[in-house]
């Protein structure tokens, strides 16, 4: 039996699903109470997210091939995998389309984090595991969602396929969610390696694939780091004083170093400023690099790198 909430859905959905989608997501943000820090008396852990939209069959999606490499998938492929167990039922679908959503820090969680200098503040620290464990919950709400009005849809990043190899360059995934927000128009690279969006560099992001057909953002810069200071007019740097571990330089960032300092010396600089009892998670996170930078919460004002010089 179809309720009248049902009906209503399909409507909105037949009428405009990218805006149905988009206040769909918007009011999870806004809603779930597993967007609450439990610790820090239920603030929330995320702002308003930005949502995007890419054609799943994008020449862009080849081309991360050439980047990345042959092992990361296409929005179609990753669509294929999840259909196959389904022993041919379902039709190869005509659309394939990818929701990207980014997720910002808020404001209180920046501003711990900008006091820092060595590991994470405890609410950055939340905010990756506690955060993660949301998004992958906003993933499948999405999901569930979609299946309810009759579509295909899957989350790769929750996917059984979902994997990363080990190269000598570091850790590179099967589904990069950076490149997918690039490719929906949401942000550019950076020095640091992080994505700059509208709302800043200071946030996480998810995505889901679709057979519904949505329209594409333009992706609205000159190059693939148009939005780093640094890339712009050789100025800024900012990311590079920030980070412990010396994992940027002029030349970006080092992942090996970058991942050692996350999995391994922060762990003993925590046991020694004696403030393990309130972090979570398997280590405790830092992303000093994502704060006290003028990408933090923004775009950076190009006029701002240049008075830096
Ligand atoms: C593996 C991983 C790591 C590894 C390696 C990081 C890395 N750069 O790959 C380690 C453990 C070091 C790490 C650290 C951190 N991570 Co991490 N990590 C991931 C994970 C699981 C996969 C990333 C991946 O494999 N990318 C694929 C590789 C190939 O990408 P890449 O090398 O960066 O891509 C370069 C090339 O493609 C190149 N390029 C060359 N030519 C061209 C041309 C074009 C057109 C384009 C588009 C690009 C391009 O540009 C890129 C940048 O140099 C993602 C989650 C996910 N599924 O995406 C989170 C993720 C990247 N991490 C995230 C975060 C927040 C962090 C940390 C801040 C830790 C923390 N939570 O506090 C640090 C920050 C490190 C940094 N400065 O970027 C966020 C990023 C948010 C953001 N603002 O960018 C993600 C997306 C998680 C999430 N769900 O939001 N991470
Ligand atoms: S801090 Fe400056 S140089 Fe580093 S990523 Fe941000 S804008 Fe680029
Ligand atoms: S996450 Fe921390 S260690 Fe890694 S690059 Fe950023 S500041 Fe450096």
């Amino acid at each position: 039996m179809t309720s009248s909430k049902d009906s209503l859905n399909r409507e909105l959905f037949e009428a405009n699903s990218a805006a149905f989608i988009e206040k769909a997501i918007k009011k999870y943000v806004a809603r779930s109470p597993r967007n609450r820090h439990q610790a820090f008396g239920s603030d929330r852990i995320f702002g308003e997210p930005l949502v995007g939209f890419a054609d799943g069959d994008d020449a862009i999606f080849q081309d991360y091939k050439a980047i990345m490499g042959d092992f990361h998938l296409t929005p179609r492929e990753a669509l294929e995998k999840h259909l196959k167990p389904k022993k041919g039922k379902e039709k190869c679908p005509a659309n394939v389309s990818v929701i990207s959503f980014v997720l910002p820090a808020t404001y209180k969680t920046r501003l711990s984090n900008r006091r820092e200098t060595l590991i994470a503040s405890p609410r950055w620290n939340h905010t990756r595991f506690l955060g993660q464990d949301f998004i992958n919950e906003l993933s499948r709400h999405i999901v569930s969602l979609l299946e309810g009005l009759g579509c295909q849809a899957l989350a790769p990043e929750i996917a059984d396929f979902f994997g990363w190899k080990d190269f000598a360059s570091g850790l590179a995934s099967n589904w990069s969610q950076r490149h997918i927000a690039y490719a929906a128009g949401l942000g550019t690279f950076s020095l640091s390696d992080g994505l700059i969006t509208p709302k800043g560099i200071a946030m996480r992001c998810g995505s889901v694939v679709t057979d519904v057909k949505l329209p594409p953002n333009p992706r609205d810069y000159e190059n693939y780091r148009a939005n780093c200071l640094f890339y712009w007019d050789g100025s800024c740097r900012r990311c590079i004083e920030r980070c412990p571990a010396d994992a940027i330089s002029e030349q970006g960032h080092d992942k090996n170093k970058c991942r050692e300092f996350l999995f391994v010396k922060q762990k003993e600089i925590l046991k020694k400023l004696r403030r393990d009892d309130v972090y979570i998670g398997h280590y405790p996170a830092c992303g000093l690099c994502q704060t006290k930078v003028p990408c933090e919460s923004r775009i950076p004002p190009k006029a701002q790198g240049k008075n830096r010089q």
